[in-house]
């Protein structure tokens, strides 16, 4: 009788639909069932020589998903007939792609053409968000991956001198609210920024101030040494750069955000509360992470025929 229930309640559970009909909890439970645990042991052993990839894992899904659908377009190689998302500026500091690879590698050895690359990037930043101390969630599988790789595309990636409600604007054209657009920028509690990327707050900012005024003034002197040692020179977004925690949102409070889109979560008084509450209430911050973490993993996924199952990560079939 009680496996009976559970039986039952598996299969209401795996069959929730998440908007994309082709995707669901335990997809590859026939086809590839130690899948997920592949992935989650080559990202844990991964972290331990180098913790940083956790932000480039983390990173990566992100571009992947809001260019052309999560799909593993970011992962294509250019060619000589088409430049790929890969070589825009916006993209040339993501990490993580041998990582990708290499899980990629072992996959084909344990169950050939099953796993998508665009499923195992989503579950890679899943894990890399775990281990770095970060919430656990399941997200669904069965992404194809996408056959559509264009440079141009990447002009739907948020740069980084956006003010919040530019920022408001573009996540809601991928479907997010204004909250949902918040906790994910508190993704930076993991990672660094490049000198390149904030320099222009801290020289001729505008017309009337040289340094951001909304930039605290001791912070301005950190970030100018930062950058006294070039355009590449990395920044970390919090004092806990490798740890997933909510260090990130008190940072702001402090006036003491890298870029201007981070700063201006706090400055606006439209997102400042929000702010507020994931400074003061970590637990609140992880929840509302895990979920919208689970909705970004959905966005324009590809199922069935509408993609394939790659090979090799960076090429078509
Ligand atoms: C809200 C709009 C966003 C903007 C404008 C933005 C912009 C940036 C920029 C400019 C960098 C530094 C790149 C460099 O200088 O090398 C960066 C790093 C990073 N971003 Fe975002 N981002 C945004 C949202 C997100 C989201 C939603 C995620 C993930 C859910 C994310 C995850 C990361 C991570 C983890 C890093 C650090 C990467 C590393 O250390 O390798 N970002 N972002
Ligand atoms: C954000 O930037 C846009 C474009 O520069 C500007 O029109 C808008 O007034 C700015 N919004 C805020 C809140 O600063
Ligand atoms: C958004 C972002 O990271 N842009 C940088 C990408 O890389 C080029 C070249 O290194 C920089 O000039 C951009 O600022």
């Amino acid at each position: 009788m009680l496996v009976g229930v559970i039986l039952l309640m598996e299969i209401i559970i795996s069959g929730i639909r998440f908007g994309a009909d082709g995707l669901s909890m335990d997809y590859y439970m026939m086809t590839c069932p130690f899948a997920e645990a592949i992935v989650k042991n080559k990202v844990n052993i991964a972290l331990q020589s180098d913790p940083a990839l956790a932000a480039g894992l983390l990173r990566m899904h992100f571009h992947d998903c809001f260019i052309e659908g999560c799909d593993a377009s970011i992962l294509i190689d250019s060619t000589k007939d088409n430049k790929a998302e890969k070589d825009s500026p916006a993209n040339l500091s993501l990490r993580g792609y041998e990582f990708i690879d290499d899980a990629k590698e072992e996959l084909e050895k344990q169950c050939p053409g099953v796993v998508s690359c665009a499923d195992i990037v989503a579950m890679a930043a899943r894990d890399a968000v775990f281990f770095a101390g970060g919430p656990i969630y399941d997200i669904p599988n069965g992404r194809k991956d996408g056959r559509r790789s264009k440079i141009e595309d990447t002009r739907n990636l948020p740069p980084p001198f956006f003010n919040s409600s530019q920022l408001i604007t573009m996540f809601r054209q991928h479907g997010f609210t204004v909250q949902e657009m918040v906790v994910l920028s508190g993704a930076h509690t993991l990672g660094v920024a490049r000198c390149s990327s904030f320099k222009f707050r801290l020289n001729n900012f505008d017309s009337t101030h040289d340094v951001d005024p909304s930039l605290d003034s001791d912070f301005a002197k950190t970030l100018s040494k930062t950058c006294s040692a070039g355009d590449d020179a990395e920044q970390p977004f919090d004092m806990t750069r490798n740890n997933f925690d909510n260090a990130y949102f008190n940072a702001l409070q402090r006036k003491a955000g890298v870029l201007i889109s981070d700063q201006t979560l706090y400055a606006n008084p439209n997102t400042r509360g929000i702010v507020n509450g994931y400074a003061l209430n970590p637990a609140m911050f992880f929840f509302d992470f895990q979920r919208a973490m689970v909705k970004m993993s959905l966005l324009d996924v590809k199922e069935g025929s509408k993609g394939e199952v790659r090979l090799n990560c960076r090429k078509i079939n």
